[in-house]
């Protein structure tokens, strides 16, 4: 009978310059929900490399000071692993915006940690393609693929 694969998925996870006084705190629970902390770097970005980061929001009225509060103090980045790791983090973060987190999911991470509608403490890739490109952009050297855990399908 086939085993099925079991795909450990990799994420990239962000502790943005207002949270990273709780950075420990914030470890901790990821670690507490079934993720494993792979990799770590705490850095301080230069606007250049902020405005890299986000490059997807160029252009859009939020992104000067979108560039400015993500290089407004160091950060720290995580690569984090478990299964379905980029939509489970995405959950655990919660909306975007912080103050109407703090109305529609209270207990989410951004509602706890977050300072206000842009400044939110915490990022989540929000695709495949996404985590691959900004896990190699903290950790060049990464492997990004999932990995298979357990026997392989004998079909
Ligand atoms: P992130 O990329 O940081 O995980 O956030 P996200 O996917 O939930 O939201 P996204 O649309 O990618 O926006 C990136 C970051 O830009 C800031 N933002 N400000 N003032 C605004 O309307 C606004 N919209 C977005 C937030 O810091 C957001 O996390
Ligand atoms: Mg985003």
């Amino acid at each position: 009978m086939p085993v099925p694969h079991i795909y450990v998925e990799r994420t990239l996870a962000i502790i943005k310059p207002d949270a990273v006084h709780k950075a420990e705190e914030i470890e901790d629970i990821i670690l507490r929900s079934g993720f494993a902390i792979l990799q770590k770097r705490r850095v301080h970005l230069t606007p250049e490399q902020a405005s890299d980061l986000y490059a997807e929001h160029y252009g859009k009225l939020f992104f000067p000071s979108l560039v400015a509060y993500m290089s407004s103090g160091p950060i720290i980045a995580l690569v984090i692993a478990r299964l379905q790791a980029i939509t489970y983090w995405r959950e655990l973060i919660g909306p975007t915006n912080t103050i109407k987190a703090r109305q529609t999911h209270p207990d989410c991470l951004r509602a706890i940690y977050g300072t206000d509608d842009q400044r939110n403490a915490l990022h989540g890739s929000d695709s495949f393609p996404s985590a691959q490109r900004e896990i190699r952009f903290f950790f060049p050297d990464s492997v990004v693929e999932p990995v298979a855990t357990g026997q392989a399908a004998k079909d």
